[in-house]
């Protein structure tokens, strides 16, 4: 049933069946890639999660494997939520969120050299309650690294994923010489839920899911989902300098302008020394939907973090990816032919489109996918400068003619410094799966088109200076 489903993408990773919800365990070990994920391998709703497995040698091809941790008497009867992999001087070690009734308390496990058998520790939960000065709004998930402190000597750090009452989302601060028992230090950070208002795309919620910190190019990053009372709103993240028991923001950005399209993020820094980052595509279809498809979740691309000059994140789709290139459809100056879906020679739901253009203050550039020729069913998205602001947009009104889909507008500002540079655009469309990128800024989206027709793309607006390249895109499966 599920593998029917005209929704269900070709070469983005999905589990076999089933839910799926957030990347977990993300590392590379001796050149495999493991890719873990909440996953309820009985129905595509979330209820029991386990962690499903999968590995890769190219972030491109997938294998599946079984299922790592299953929920069992004790913490995490009631489901293995999210948690990170670590290197425990060569012991392959989780640490998760176990969860039993409303509580989720941190676990460990350790694995075969493999990663594929896991043995969970008997002493588990290894925090057993959230510290007890803390009015905590949830208390899950977990960032953990290992860093020498003042003294030369070799320590564990985490953070946890929480929420202070009234005040706002926090990461915990714990530090360990063994990931067995832990002493909490305070908050890293903590946010503001009066920062904006409830409905802004930079709200910062009641609680912080999936936090993630990492240093890439000389930029702090601390990486979280916005959450209020069982709402997963969008991910977000400071920039700034961690140091000490803190982290002293300078900005908050936003993640990804598809919002919590793109939600509960984890990253991994791979053998070669990259920052790699997947997010789980959450379904923008009802629940009974997914329930009649069989599935529910995409995971994004992996996508390659690095530094923009200002210091916010750029991020681009592995370039393993290109493999999956098959046929080029268009290479050249955008032509008159592409205007409509009757002559466009761009068509499919497994694409990869890049446009190289300047965009001129009061010029619009519209790109259509998963058009139909009478324009029943068309995504749009459209890039413009208004009074030197550059602002790029999917407009999903026509996506779909099922009126139950997720249709609202997704987009934002584009950071930009030069109104003159040209501007790269990479769109990706994999059926019911869309991932675009502005100058590395990213806009993840899920649509779904009812007609088999919906495969025209159509490009307008550009000028004589722009470029665009158009590919064919393999199944990955
Ligand atoms: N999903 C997990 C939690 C996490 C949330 C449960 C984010 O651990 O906070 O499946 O989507």
């Amino acid at each position: 049933r599920a593998a029917r489903d005209p929704h269900r993408p070709g070469f983005h990773f999905v589990s076999p069946a089933g839910w799926m919800n957030d990347p977990n365990g993300l590392v590379q070990r001796d050149g495999w890639y493991h890719l873990f994920y909440q996953y309820n391998p009985l129905a595509p709703v979330h209820s029991r999660i386990h962690w499903g497995h999968a590995r890769s040698r190219d972030l491109v091809h997938w294998e599946h494997l079984p299922i790592a941790l299953a929920p069992s008497d004790g913490p995490d009867v009631d489901g293995c939520w999210s948690g990170v992999f670590v290197d425990d001087g060569g012991v392959p070690t989780l640490v998760y969120s176990g969860r039993a009734g409303e509580v989720e308390l941190a676990c460990v496990a350790t694995g075969s050299d493999d990663l594929v058998e896991w043995r969970k520790d008997p002493a588990n939960p290894v925090i057993a309650a959230p510290p007890s000065d803390v009015d905590v709004t949830a208390y899950r998930d977990h960032c953990v690294w290992s860093e020498t402190d003042a003294a030369g000597r070799r320590r564990w750090r985490q953070i946890v994923g929480s929420g202070i009452r009234g005040v706002g989302g926090t990461a915990l601060l714990y530090e360990s010489d063994d990931l067995r028992s832990w002493r909490y230090l305070g908050p890293l950070l903590v946010g503001d839920a009066a920062n904006a208002p409830r409905t802004s795309p930079e709200w910062t919620g009641t609680m912080w899911e999936c936090v993630d910190l990492f240093r890439v190019d000389g930029t702090d990053a601390l990486v979280f989902s916005a959450w209020d009372e069982g709402v997963t709103h969008h991910p977000l993240y400071w920039t700034g300098r961690y140091a000490g028991d803190a982290f002293a923001p300078d900005a908050l950005h936003r993640l990804d302008l598809g919002g919590r399209f793109f939600y509960a993020p984890q990253s991994m820094r791979d053998e070669s020394g990259r920052r790699v980052l997947f997010g789980w595509m959450q379904e923008g279809r009802p629940d009974a939907a997914a329930v009649a498809a069989g599935w529910s979740g995409v995971m994004s691309l992996p996508r390659v973090v690095t530094a923009r000059a200002d210091g916010s994140l750029h991020q681009a789709p592995a370039p393993e990816i290109d493999v999956l290139r098959t046929e080029v459809l268009f290479d050249g100056a955008p032509t008159a032919a592409l205007a409509q879906v009757a002559t466009s020679p761009i068509r499919g739901d497994q694409l990869d489109l890049e446009l190289v253009t300047p965009v001129a203050d009061g010029e619009r550039i519209e790109i259509a996918v998963r058009a139909t020729e009478d324009g029943a069913e068309r995504t749009v998205y459209v890039l413009e400068r208004v009074d030197g602001a550059l602002h790029f947009s999917l407009g999903r009104s026509g996506s779909s003619l099922d009126p139950e889909t997720d249709t609202r507008p997704l987009g934002g500002e584009i950071p930009s410094d030069s109104p003159t540079a040209a501007v790269h655009v990479r769109i990706v469309v994999d059926h019911s799966a869309l991932e675009a990128f502005v100058d590395g800024v990213p806009l993840a989206a899920r649509v779904y088109p009812t007609r088999a027709d919906a495969l025209g793309v159509t490009v307008t607006g550009t000028s004589a200076a722009a470029r665009l390249r158009a590919w064919r895109m393999a199944g990955a499966r």
